[in-house]
Formats: C-alpha cells, structure tokens, sequence
C-alpha cells in the first residue's frame, strides 16, 4: 500500500537581537504565504523577542512562536541589566548545550507531535547545523547581511594567514590576492576577520558559522539580487556555495502583511504625512538602525551639519538621544526628530531625496531597493565593508572616513540632494532599483530562486 507522507514542519530559528529577529519573522511570514497547504512553520526565539514580536501583528494561521533557551539565570530578574553582547554569550551558549535540539522537540510538541522536516533560520545561529541532523532534517541558513561580507567570513582562515599581524600596517592595500574580495582593502573588512577582538561573541560566532555553512547547508538564502554583486564576488561566493540563491531584499518577498492596528500604529509620528509636505526629491533621511549610536560630541556635529545643509530633514533617534541634542535645535531646525520611523516607507516616499546611513545591510537594501543615493557613516561589524561597496564598488553614494563633522555631514547632503555627482549616484541606484523590480517580477530571478528555496525547504 502507498502511504502519503506527513506534511512538511519547517522550523525557522532566529538569533533574537538587533534587527535580525525581525528579518527572519518576515523571512517566516513568506515561507507560510508559499509553502503547500498543511505546512506546520515554527518559529524558535526567546521569550523577550516572541513578546516584542508580537506586538507587531498577528502570525498567519500556519505560523506559531516556539520558545527557546535565552541562557538568563532563572528569575534573576536582571535581564534588561545586561549588556547585550554578555546576553548573545548566553543565548549563544544555551543554545549550544541543547537550547535548539530542545526547541525543535518543543515545536514537534506544538505541532501535535509532528516531526520537524526541514531546519531554516538565521546563519548566526550555527548550532542550528547539528541540532538539524540529530533530528534527521536538512539546514537550510538564511544569510541577513551582504555577501561580500560572507565571503570575507567564509575566508576568514585564508586572510588571517595571509596577513597575520600586519593588518595595521597593510590597512590600504587591496585584498586582489582573494578571488571576489579584489574591490575591497584590508581596512574595509568585518571587524573580528582580521582586526578587533577574535574571541568576542560575534567574531566567535561567524567563524564557526562559516565553518558550517559549506559542509553542513543543503541551500543558502542569500540577501541580494541578481546582478548586485560583482561578477567576481558571485563567482567566488558560487565556488564556495554552489547551493546559494540570491532572493533579497528579503523585505521585498510577498508575504501576509501584518496589518497595523491601534495599539501597534504603522506610522505614529506622522512621517508620511510630513514627507507629504515637501517637494519631491528635497528631504534627507537620517537613521543608523537598531543598534549604533554616534558619541554625543559626534552627535552635535551631525545636527549642525543638517541645519547648515538647508535641507529638511526626517531623523530616526532614539529618544534617549534627544537630550543630547544642540539647544534650540528641534524648535529651531526644519526638520522631524522621531523616536522610529516606518523607514521602507519613508524611503519609497517621492520627497526623500538622500539617506544619511549607518550602512546596515537591510537599510541598504530598502534604500537602493526605492532609488534613493546615501552617505555612509559605518559605526561596526559588516558596516565598513557595506560603505565601501556603496561608495566604491556600485557608486550610489558617498562614505564617511570616521566621525561625522558639520562640514562633511552638510557637503555630502548638499551633494545628494542638488549636486551633479549627486545626480550621477541617483542615476546609479536607480538603475539598481529597477534590477530589483525585474528580480521581483513573478518570472524574475529572486522569485524562481524563493520559488525553488520553498521547494527545498517543504520537500518531505
Ligand atoms: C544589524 O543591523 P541594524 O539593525 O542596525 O540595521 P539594518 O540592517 O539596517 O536594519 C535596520 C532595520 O530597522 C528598520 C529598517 C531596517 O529594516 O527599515 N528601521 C525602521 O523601520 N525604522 C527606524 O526608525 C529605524 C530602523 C547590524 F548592526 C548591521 O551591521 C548588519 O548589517 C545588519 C544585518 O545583519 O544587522
């Protein structure tokens, strides 16, 4: 007798800090608006993400939050007291000493007992390769960042060696003796390749993930589009990880959207409705995402650089920021200071004209993906090398060489939104924007390739 096979299970782990629980939940919500009818998605993050999760809307009827280990002491009550990279480390411990292995038995549970069939989540959370064969399933890592950035990471090994202690010294030099990485020098890689503390939870982390990734994944969802990276780079990234597939911006996948309702309003400042009342192409966006914070000193240059640009100006800051802020400053300038902003949205709007970035990789990709040239102000991580292939490799935009000044934040403003070069960059993003659009057509690239991850992922 034939027997139907049970329906697939997909688990999706998240690594549950900065913006990247994020990603992976609108990651997830695409996977449950594609996979086959009766697909089980579960979603495994921590407790703390899972309630800010969701107060960003209702999950479709095919998704449901499973929780894992965050590695806190029992009701120490001192969570919200620690630092976040002492609150990865225990996150990353527990879920290396069984915290996925468990998750995975706790969404069989939820799932009436079925068997978890495929493993997706966020590359950061390596040990999720093992926890997937122990329970007989394939790892399917989603990458959030840019893939220069995971090949500088897959060669970590390679460039150690080559350059041992002389990053410093070597700093300008271009990496041509890496195949795909020859855009790039030695002082535009991740910090912890090279540089910085290699045994800080990050530096850890990405290293043992990018010895993983080639053995253990069956595909790679990767957060770019066809023709974004260089040929050089797409080549050497394709050597390395012949099962990768271009299917960003992930934004850009169609999901169930979450509706806003009243108690989580999409756009509670009023953004949009003062981008409303601006000319087209006339205002400059200012956020450096979930995560970085100029010094106060830095800060206060930035604001005088806005004010001497002219220009209006929409900035996300985080409130705790305001005080910092010039005297006078938000009565005086002609701009908006918001605690957030619906950022995609602002970005897509006609009046936003330039983007004063901290070169994250979504941030990037929302502005690119809408036309709209920026200027980089890179603060850690992946950060530089993202500037660099802004300002260098692709052209549509301009980079910070450290601390923003008043003069430099109100020239490469002025530049993006009236100079000739500005123009140029314009030009240039544009042409990318309209890269994506035929990428997200229903018979584009970044569609068949999601179409074919959905396959991978939902096959039993
Ligand atoms: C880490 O990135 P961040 O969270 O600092 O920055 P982004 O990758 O740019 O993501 C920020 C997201 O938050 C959204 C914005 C992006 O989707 O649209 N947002 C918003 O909607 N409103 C606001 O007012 C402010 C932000 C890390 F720090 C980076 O170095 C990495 O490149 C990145 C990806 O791994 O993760």
């Amino acid at each position: 007798p034939t027997m139907t096979p049970p329906p697939p299970h997909v688990a999706v782990v998240a690594f549950p800090f900065s913006s990247h629980a994020a990603v992976m939940l609108s990651f997830a919500r695409a996977l449950a608006a594609a996979a086959p009818d009766g697909t089980a998605l579960s979603f495994l993050t921590t407790a703390d993400s899972v309630a800010l999760l969701r107060k960003a809307g209702a999950l479709p009827g095919n998704l449901r939050f499973v929780e894992v280990a965050d590695g806190l002491p029992p009701s120490s009550g001192e969570a919200p007291m620690l630092p976040p990279p002492r609150r990865m480390e225990l996150f990353m411990a527990a879920a290396e000493t069984g915290g996925i292995r468990d998750g995975l038995e706790a969404a069989q549970a939820s799932a009436g007992g079925a068997r978890v069939t495929c493993v997706v989540g966020d590359a950061f959370v390596w040990m999720a390769a093992e926890a997937a064969t122990a329970a007989g399933a394939p790892w399917v890592p989603v990458w959030t960042a840019a893939s220069c950035a995971l090949l500088a990471h897959l060669r970590t090994d390679a460039l150690r060696q080559d350059l041992g202690d002389q990053a410093a010294s070597r700093a300008d030099e271009p990496l041509t003796a890496h195949a795909g990485l020859g855009g790039y020098r030695v002082r535009d890689l991740p910090d912890g390749v090279v540089t910085g503390d290699f045994n800080y939870v990050i530096s850890l982390l990405l290293h043992r993930m990018a010895q993983r990734v080639p053995k253990h994944a069956t595909a790679v969802a990767l957060n770019t589009f066809p023709g974004l990276d260089p040929p050089d780079l797409a080549a050497a990234l394709a050597a390395e990880l012949p099962n990768c597939l271009p299917m960003g911006p992930y934004h850009l996948l169609p999901a169930a959207e979450s509706t806003a309702t009243d108690e989580t309003p999409s756009d509670p400042h009023g953004c949009l409705a003062w981008l409303d009342r601006h000319p087209a192409r006339s205002v400059a966006y200012v956020s450096f995402g979930t995560v970085a914070s100029p010094r106060p000193d830095e800060l206060q240059e930035l604001a005088a650089g806005l004010e001497a640009s002219g220009a209006p100006f929409l900035w996300s800051l985080r409130e705790e920021s305001w005080p910092l802020l010039p005297a006078g400053f938000l009565d005086r300038a002609a701009g908006l200071v918001v605690p957030w902003a619906p950022q995609v949205g602002v970005l897509r709007h006609a009046s936003v004209g330039a983007f004063v970035t901290h070169a994250g990789w979504a941030s990037v990709l929302e502005g690119v993906s809408s036309g709209v040239p920026m200027a980089c102000r890179p603060f850690f991580g992946d950060q530089t090398m993202n500037a660099r292939s802004v300002a260098s490799v692709w052209g549509f935009g301009t980079a910070f060489d450290g601390p923003m000044t008043r003069g430099g934040v109100a020239n490469a403003v002025s530049t993006l939104l009236r100079g000739e070069e500005g123009e140029r960059m314009r030009a240039k993003a544009q042409e990318l924007q309209a890269m994506v659009g035929e990428a997200f057509q229903p018979d584009g690239g970044c569609r068949k390739n999601f179409d074919q991850f959905v396959k991978i992922v939902c096959s039993v």
